[in-house]
């Protein structure tokens, strides 16, 4: 790990910067993929799942036999576990509910604003060396709150054609209404614009290599919605020292280990803290079975020995980490001053991990500083807002003039006659 001490504040973006991913040729890739599926569904899916995936299947559809077949094979302890988490991710969602507030702009004149489901979503989940389950339960479980009709999930098959398992059942579980073996841009560009077997989707959800995040931006070319423009994972620690080192190695280990891209920083005004952290790192990581991942991801990342906390906030602010925790005697600062964080965990015992699968909050978070402008996944992502107004003959008296001043000064006499036809007939109505 890269040791820094007290970096002047104009190193600091060279310092933050994240780990570069390699773009290359990438989008005409897809847009090639993108214009074969549009005009060839099916038969284009399943030549790019033989040709990355490695297996030749007759159907993209998962059969109810299948995801039978994967509940037996589930431990009884690891589905009471996603049941609890599923519980807890339903009970925080649940809550984000709102309901409709009526605004009596003026006398007569009724606003008000409610929520409707995305009826069509779909959910990426992505192969490889670890199968995130968890992911299914953070976009599905609040895509059923929300009502959201169809929820089509896209995952890609292993060289025998089959899903993972706990990826079934979690799928089945939290109401997902069709699974495809289907992967990488060629998943993406089947929920953009339907085949014979999936479905169009309006919105895509869920995390991907660089390829699949690509594949996501060009899918929103062609009308279709995403959740986020999605990053390796990342997390930041501040830690004094009332926090164990242990636990801060362990909880920066838990991020480097998704990916040689992940980045980790901790933070910290004292230098005994990093001292004790990076060692714990050295003697944790050997242990782990994803070490050689882990070791990439640690070679990019950062220990920082900030002055004081006020430096270590903008620092923070300034960095705008997808994972925040804070192990502080003084966290009350931290929390009430940090602008820039996806999801911010707190004190000694709040590891990372029970966010990622099981506290309730979501994990769908935004990387690469994104979180300077955008939101994590919520309730709200599956949702749209609608307007709406009702208006009575005393709220368009009380309009009228209004409305029929600015028409007419943008020289849209259609629009004042609408009103003016209105008053006209209330008056006569009056005599
Ligand atoms: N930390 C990841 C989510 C995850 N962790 C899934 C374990 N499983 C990105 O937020
Ligand atoms: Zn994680």
């Amino acid at each position: 790990m890269q040791r820094i001490e007290n970096p002047p504040k104009q190193d600091w973006k060279n310092i933050l910067k994240r780990p570069t991913q390699q773009v290359g040729d990438i989008e005409s890739t897809v847009e090639r993929i993108f214009s074969e599926v549009q005009n060839d569904g099916d038969n284009t899916l399943l030549k790019y799942t033989a040709e990355f995936d490695k297996v030749e299947l007759d159907d993209l559809k998962v059969s109810s036999q299948e995801i039978e077949d994967a509940s037996s094979k589930i431990s009884e302890e690891l589905k009471q576990a996603i049941k609890v988490a599923k519980g807890n991710i339903a009970r925080f969602h649940e809550a984000q509910k709102s309901e409709p507030v009526v605004v009596e702009t003026m006398q007569g004149v009724q606003c008000w604003q409610e929520k409707r489901p995305i009826q069509k979503v779909g959910l990426y989940i992505p192969g490889g060396t670890a199968p995130l389950f968890s992911t299914i339960l953070m976009l599905a479980v609040p895509a059923k709150i929300a009502g959201c009709d169809e929820i089509v999930l896209c995952t890609p098959p292993d060289s025998t054609g089959n899903i993972n398992e706990t990826i079934l059942y979690t799928a089945k579980l939290c109401g997902v209404t069709q699974v495809f073996k289907v992967g990488g841009i060629q998943a993406i560009a089947g929920m953009t614009f339907g085949t014979e077997s999936i479905p169009k989707v309006f919105k895509i959800f869920g995390p991907g290599n660089q390829f699949v995040t690509v594949a996501k931006q060009i899918a929103t070319k062609y009308g279709v919605a995403i959740d986020m423009p999605a990053g390796p994972s990342e997390l930041l620690i501040v830690a004094d020292d009332s926090a164990n080192p242990e636990f801060v190695a362990s909880d920066l280990l838990s991020q480097a280990e998704h990916g040689v891209d992940s980045q980790v920083v901790l933070v910290s005004t004292s230098k005994r803290m990093i001292e004790q952290t990076e060692e714990a790192i050295k003697n944790q990581i050997e242990l782990l079975p994803r070490k050689n991942i882990a070791k990439n991801a640690i070679s990019n990342s950062k220990l920082i020995l900030v002055q004081n906390d006020k430096v270590a906030l903008d620092l923070i602010n300034e960095y705008g980490p997808e994972h925040y925790i804070v192990c502080v005697e003084n966290e009350d600062f931290y929390v009430a001053n940090t602008i820039n964080a996806g999801s911010v965990f707190i004190g000694n015992y709040t590891p990372e991990s029970a966010g990622d699968y099981a506290s309730g909050t979501n994990h769908t978070l935004p990387t690469n500083g994104y979180a300077k402008q955008y939101s994590g996944v919520n309730l709200d992502s599956f949702l749209k807002s609608m307007t709406f107004q009702k208006i009575d003959r005393e709220g368009i008296q009380a309009l009228g003039t209004t409305i029929e001043l600015m028409a007419e000064a943008e020289g849209l006499q259609a629009h004042k006659n609408a009103v003016t036809l209105r008053l006209k007939e209330l008056k006569g109505g009056e005599q």
